[in-house]
């Protein structure tokens, strides 16, 4: 996969070398590369904002250097293209793991980040899809950038290796992670339920189910909403709430 970034600030993107995304950089199964589009201002002033017509607080992003950097990575790449561009905006559609999936699936990706400002609109007859964090002001779309960055290169087949794959994490199968433990069997008092010492898989992979639903069930409710449950689940998410009380 390649990956294109529009930035003011390129240096914030250092910690993409580190770790399992950096991995992945220097074995060239990801090549990552950020654009300061400032460098292609034809002003004299390298100015990259302006006053926004009809009047208003702040400044907005022009839109000719940012046409520009997107040509100049057109011309680098082999189909004239700079693949899916996503413009990162605080009102765009919220980021969550099916985006993070089916982003994986392009070869090529730019994401243009402002800072401070918003756009000028006719910026967005370059992007394909417009994508935000979250419900909170940010001054910039460089983190919002990093964590779809690195969201989504865990799914490319190199980049996890096979024993922190990707399918059987959280949100993966829609439910909450069941509690975990490792040695020792008691610290200092508090010990590791029964049944994870039992050896008996059955029992455990029913225990984990459990956990992993009822914790779901308290904390994030909207879950469950859209998610259809096996029979099993059923019956178990009925135990629950009877044992909390609430039936
Ligand atoms: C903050 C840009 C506020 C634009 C009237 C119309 C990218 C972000 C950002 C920023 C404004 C993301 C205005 C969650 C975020 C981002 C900087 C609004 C003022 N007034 N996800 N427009 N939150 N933020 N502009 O802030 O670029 S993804």
């Amino acid at each position: 996969m390649k990956i294109d970034v529009l930035s003011l600030f390129p240096k914030m993107f250092a910690p993409m070398q580190e770790s399992i995304i950096g991995k992945a950089i220097d074995r060239g199964s990801l090549s990552f590369n950020v654009t300061d589009f400032r460098d292609y201002t034809t002003n004299k002033h390298n100015n990259v904002d302006d006053y926004p017509f009809g009047g208003g607080a702040g400044m907005l992003l022009t839109a000719q250097p940012i046409f520009d950097a997107i040509a100049s990575i057109q011309e680098k790449d082999d189909q004239q293209s700079a693949g899916h561009v996503v413009l990162l905006d605080p009102a765009g559609k919220t980021f969550d793991h099916k985006d993070a999936e089916r982003l994986a699936q392009y070869d090529h990706l730019t994401f243009v980040c402002g800072h401070y400002e918003g756009y000028d609109e006719r910026i967005k007859t370059l992007v394909d899809e417009e994508i935000s964090l979250g419900d909170y002001v940010l001054t910039g779309g460089e983190l919002g950038a990093m964590v779809m960055i690195d969201a989504t290169v865990r799914f490319l087949p190199d980049v996890l290796g096979n024993s922190e794959s990707a399918s059987g994490d959280s949100f993966e199968d829609g439910l909450l992670e069941y509690p975990q433990y490792t040695r020792p069997a008691d610290f200092r008092g508090m010990k590791v339920p029964d049944v994870l010492i039992s050896g008996n898989h059955a029992k455990i992979a029913t225990w984990r189910l459990k956990e992993s639903l009822k914790k779901t069930y308290l904390r994030r409710p909207d879950l469950l909403e859209g998610r259809k449950l096996s029979n099993e689940e059923r019956d178990l998410l009925d135990d629950i709430k009877t044992e909390l009380n609430e039936d």
